[in-house]
């Protein structure tokens, strides 16, 4: 097949999804062309099935706001002309639904009919798609795709209580590469960071409000009372300044090691003891579904979808939002046995399996494949 993805080049998780999903049909032979605005992170290397088409966004001196959205509609165009493209997969609704719209119809025009396939990804519909300023492109646009699809079941459930969607939503699962995660840990790496055999305690996100990264800290200080830990930090974002300043008031800066944005997470993963994700909302957690990947246990709030990947007692906890004390209690329980610690990261792994490529990109394949023909019988 010939499929255009449309996505978010950067470290969030839904650009990341997209980017792992083209990879593996890429190498499942279909010919997968992205449009974005800057080289996906996770897209390095050559690949003889992928294809790379930047949107470039001229600035003018009238232009306050350069128009992306139409850049991209144009892009959209060229590459589905250019390219043969069967499919438009979009993923984050903002506004790439929305573009893919106005391209489908400029398409129509010229005589080719387009299908349009929009993943929703979390934010796009809890936070930002459901603020008026958004809401009614974004109702439109979800309406006119072929297909919507939603990364959770609660996400599904959402969408539908903050707008009025008629049409179905089909839930597919993100997924997680476990071979690429599943590696033994870098030794060098891990004595650098703790060179006592403290236990490793980890986060990855992009630091914004909604993922509490001032639990992740609360959390780590209640555990090192009871057990040496160190706590490592992936990630870059708006609130890194908040937290380094938390650290450093209650003095445990020398214990947190920021590492910054890091496209190499298959690497650090696994030399991790405990992953931590207290976010308010999460329609799914990909980062935590990557350490299960890594056989590292994980605990989380109970927030969103967080409960269809994280299995309370077996994967690692579920505590609720902004419950410290229950998460510290939890991370204990886990780290001071080793026996229990080796129990939670086998069923993490075992849980992360169940989101293997095996299982979610075949669901992919065959809604694509249904796409495509409903949208040839009824282009003939
Ligand atoms: O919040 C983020 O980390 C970024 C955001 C995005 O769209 O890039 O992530 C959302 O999509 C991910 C991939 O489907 C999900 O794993 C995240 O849970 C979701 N974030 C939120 O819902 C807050």
């Amino acid at each position: 097949m010939n499929i255009a993805i449309v996505c978010y080049p950067t470290f969030g998780g839904s650009g990341v999804l997209a980017t792992e999903l083209g990879k593996v049909l890429a190498d499942k032979g279909h010919n997968i062309h992205f449009i974005t605005y800057q080289q996906p992170v996770r897209l390095a290397g050559f690949h003889a099935n992928i294809y790379y088409h930047e949107v470039r966004v001229p600035t003018y001196p009238l232009f306050d706001f350069p128009p992306y959205e139409t850049a991209l509609a144009s892009a959209m165009v060229d590459v589905v002309i250019n390219n043969d493209i069967e499919l438009l997969h979009v993923h984050y609704a903002i506004p790439h639904a929305s573009a893919a719209y106005m391209a489908k119809q400029i398409l129509a025009k010229q005589g080719k009919k387009i299908p349009v396939i929009t993943t929703l990804h979390g934010t796009d519909i809890t936070l930002v798609g459901k603020d008026k300023t958004y809401r009614p492109v974004v109702q439109f646009s979800m309406e006119e795709s072929e297909v919507l699809t939603a990364v959770s079941h609660n996400l599904k459930a959402e969408t539908y209580s903050n707008f009025e969607i008629k049409k179905p939503i089909e839930v597919i699962h993100n997924f997680v590469d476990v071979d690429r995660f599943h590696k033994k840990p870098i030794d060098a790496f891990k004595k650098m960071v703790a060179p006592n055999g403290e236990k490793i305690i980890m986060h990855a996100s992009n630091f914004r409000k909604v993922k509490r990264i001032q639990d992740v800290v609360k959390v780590f200080m209640k555990v090192k009372e009871k057990i040496p830990a160190v706590l490592l930090l992936i990630g870059d974002g708006p609130e890194r300044p908040d937290i380094e300043s938390f650290a450093r008031q209650n003095e445990c800066q020398h214990e947190i090691r920021f590492l910054g944005k890091q496209d190499q997470i298959e690497d650090i993963l696994p030399i991790a003891d405990l992953f931590l994700l207290p976010s308010e909302y999460e329609s799914f957690g990909l980062a935590a579904l990557e350490a299960m990947a890594a056989e590292v246990p994980v605990i989380s709030s109970d927030a969103g979808g967080l409960p269809e990947i994280n299995i309370n007692g077996f994967s690692g906890f579920l505590c609720p939002v902004g419950a410290v004390e229950e998460m510290s209690a939890r991370a204990i329980e886990i780290l001071q046995n080793k026996e229990t610690h080796e129990i939670f990261r086998k069923n993490a792994l075992s849980q992360a399996l169940k989101f293997g490529i095996g299982n979610i990109i075949p669901q992919y394949e065959s809604l694509y494949t249904r796409v495509i023909e409903e949208n040839t019988s009824t282009a003939s």
